[in-house]
């Protein structure tokens, strides 16, 4: 069975836009996955501890036979493979985060995967970059992207990096 994925990206640490744009390319090597859609990236303030660099943020599509928790292992291989420690405390700086957005429209309230990701109706840099990938994705129990946005209220984050793919 394939399923339809979505991967948010950040990193404010140590050439945040290259440890995106790397691990969007190991992303696009992972087994039993294939990339489809890549969003653009973002820079965007910090939510959480205000003493902290700047994000870049991005988001990617992709179809995959991994089950949800064989994904959440992969991508936690490729956050520690970033050089991914986590001292800096709950929503510190980091390398690389990787965050399972959706997976399919599985809802699931576990704390080691939960699922849509429990931030995600809060936080621009995940719904522009959702946005670039799919105006028409429906969030499961939160309804479409647009509606989310502008209740939010936020001034759209800065692009700085156009569509990879
Ligand atoms: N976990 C549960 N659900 C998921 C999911 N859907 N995807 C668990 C990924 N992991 C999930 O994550 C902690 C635990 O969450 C994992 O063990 C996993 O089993 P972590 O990556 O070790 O720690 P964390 O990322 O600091 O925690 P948390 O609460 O997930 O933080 P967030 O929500 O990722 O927020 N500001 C800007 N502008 N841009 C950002 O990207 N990111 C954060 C981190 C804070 N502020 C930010 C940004
Ligand atoms: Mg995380």
């Amino acid at each position: 069975m394939v399923a339809i994925a979505y991967i948010g990206l950040g990193s404010n640490l140590a050439n945040p836009v290259q440890h995106i744009l790397s691990a969007i390319d190991d992303i696009r090597a992972m087994k039993n996955c294939s990339l489809k859609l890549t969003s653009r990236l973002y820079e965007t303030p910090p939510i959480g501890p205000q003493d902290q660099p700047n994000y870049i943020n991005a988001a990617v599509k992709i179809s995959t036979s991994l089950k949800p928790y064989e994904l959440l292992a992969t991508l936690q291989t490729i956050e520690n493979q970033h050089g991914r420690t986590r001292e800096t405390g709950r929503w510190g700086a980091r390398t690389l985060d990787l965050d399972i957005l959706l997976y399919d429209s599985i809802i699931s309230n576990d704390p080691t995967l939960t699922l849509p990701h429990p931030e995600l109706h809060n936080r621009a840099f995940v719904l522009y970059p959702l946005l670039d990938l799919d105006k028409d994705l429906e969030i499961p129990t939160l309804g479409k992207l647009q509606p989310l946005i502008k209740a939010l209220n936020e001034t759209p984050p800065r692009i700085i990096h156009s569509s990879i793919i």
